[in-house]
Formats: C-alpha cells, structure tokens, sequence
C-alpha cells in the first residue's frame, strides 16, 4: 500500500515478518504558524499508546538541555545584537545533530515511539522557501548534522496563512522568528506545499482548518492506516 511506504523498511519487514518491530518509530508534526500541530501532538501520543507504543515527545528546536539552550538563541530576541539567518541555520542544525544523537536515536534503539513538534521539514520551508537559502546547501548541512536520517512519517498541518496568523494573534507575545511578515509565511507555506507534493511518501498532509476534534479524528485515521498494522512485544 503507498501509504505504508512511508515506514521505514525495518518497520515493513517487521510486520512480514509478523514480529515486533526491531526498533521504535519517529513521527514529525509540521506546519506553518498555527496550524493547531502542537495541539495535535497529544492526539498522536494517545493514539500511538492505544496502539501498545511506548511513546515520548519532543520538540525542535529544542528537545535536549543544549538543544534548548540553542532554542533560547533562536527565538529570543536580542535587542543589542541582530541573529543573522546564516547563524540561524547553523543554529537549526547545531539543535537538531544534538537531539538526534543524544535523544531520538537512543530512544528509537530501546522500541520507542518518538514524536517531534517539527524537525528538518521546517528548516526547508523557514530557511529555504523563507530565508531564501539554496536548497542544495541546506541538503549539505543536513547530511553533515544527521545523515540520512528521517522520520518514518511526517503529518503536515496545512492552514491558510492568514488563518494561522489570527489563531496565533490571541497569544500576549510574539517570538523572534514570528514576527515575521505576511510574505514571509506565504514563502513557508509553499515550502511545505511543494515539498509534500514531491515527497508524497514521506508527507501526508492533512486540512487544519477544521475544528479541533475534526482534525483529531483525520490524524487517528492516519495513525492507524500506518501503523495499526503493527504488532508490539508485551
Ligand atoms: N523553526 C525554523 O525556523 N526552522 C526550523 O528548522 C525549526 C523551527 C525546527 C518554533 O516555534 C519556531 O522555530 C517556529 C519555526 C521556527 N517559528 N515560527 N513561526 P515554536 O515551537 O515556539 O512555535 P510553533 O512551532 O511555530 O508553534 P505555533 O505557531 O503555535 O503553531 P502550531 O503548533 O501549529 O499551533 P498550536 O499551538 O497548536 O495552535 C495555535 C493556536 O491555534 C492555539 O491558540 C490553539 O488553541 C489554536 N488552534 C489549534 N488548532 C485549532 C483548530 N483546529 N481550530 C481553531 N483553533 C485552533
């Protein structure tokens, strides 16, 4: 089935082989301002855990205490000296080699069920399609802060931008990066657009326009084509 394929192989050969998967699963929620994901993130962690998954969330930037340190740089905005983009992207993946090696991977080799608010998706639609950065450096960065590897799925949010711009409105403060313009979240989004239409075996975008529990009931749908399959060692 084409939506299966976007399990990791060891996944898929797990389920043939009717066993337990030999290692856990990461999932990613993405989307542009507002787009409800973190609000989603509890519907795919009770989900996951109806399943039989030992589950654990985390999020990006951020997840590890250096991580975190990098997100408090990334989005604070420092009123005596400007964060260039080019330190931005470094940053992004200065965060991400850190959670990769000192949390995800090891949770995915104890059968964990690791769920990301966000991962490198964002960094090609805030820094590629926003920034402008060169897809193809961004690619080389990638590589060098994490390989090959990539989340089994990835549920994309997709909202409107003035949508999601006025479901954020309601918060007391901005961060540095959401200060942005209107433009710019226009950029976002059709970085995400783009690249969920060219990686439709990665990506499975769902309509976040609709209410919370309707979104809910279409992210339930999809855990559970993907992964229902699977069988969990007691
Ligand atoms: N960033 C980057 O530039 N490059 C990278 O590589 C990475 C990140 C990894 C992280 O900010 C920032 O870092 C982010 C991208 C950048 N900056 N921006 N913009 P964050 O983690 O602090 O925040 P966020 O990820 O941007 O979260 P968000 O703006 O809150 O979006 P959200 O998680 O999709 O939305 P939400 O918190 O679930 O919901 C927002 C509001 O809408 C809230 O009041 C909800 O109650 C409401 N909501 C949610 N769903 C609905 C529905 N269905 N209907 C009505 N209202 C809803």
């Amino acid at each position: 089935m084409a939506e299966q394929a976007a399990c990791s192989g060891q996944v898929l050969a797990a389920q043939n082989a009717g066993a337990t998967p030999r290692r856990g699963l990461f999932i990613v929620l993405e989307g542009g301002e507002g787009a409800g994901k973190s609000t989603q993130l509890q519907t795919v962690k009770s989900c996951m855990q109806e399943l039989g998954f030992t589950v654990e969330c985390t999020r990006e930037p951020g997840g590890t205490k250096l991580a975190e340190q990098i997100r408090s740089i990334l989005l604070t905005k420092d009123p005596d000296e400007a964060l260039c983009s080019t330190s931005e992207l470094l940053l992004m993946y200065a965060a991400r080699a850190q959670l990769v090696r000192s949390k995800i991977r090891p949770l995915m080799e104890q059968g964990v069920v690791v769920i990301s608010d966000r991962f490198d998706l964002s960094t090609i639609a805030y820094q590629g399609y926003g920034r402008g950065f060169d897809l193809q450096e961004i690619k080389a960065l990638r590589e060098l802060a994490i390989g090959d590897f990539k989340p089994d799925l990835t549920l994309l949010f997709d909202v409107d931008v003035d949508t999601g711009m006025q479901r954020v409105l309601q918060r007391s403060s901005k961060d540095r990066i959401e200060e942005e313009s209107r433009q710019f979240f226009t950029r976002v989004r059709q970085g995400y657009l783009d690249y969920a239409q060219q990686h439709p075996d990665e990506v499975c975008m769902l309509d976040g326009s609709g209410s919370v529990e309707q979104v809910a009931e279409k992210v339930r749908q999809v855990l559970q084509e993907h992964f229902g399959h699977l069988q969990v060692q007691a």
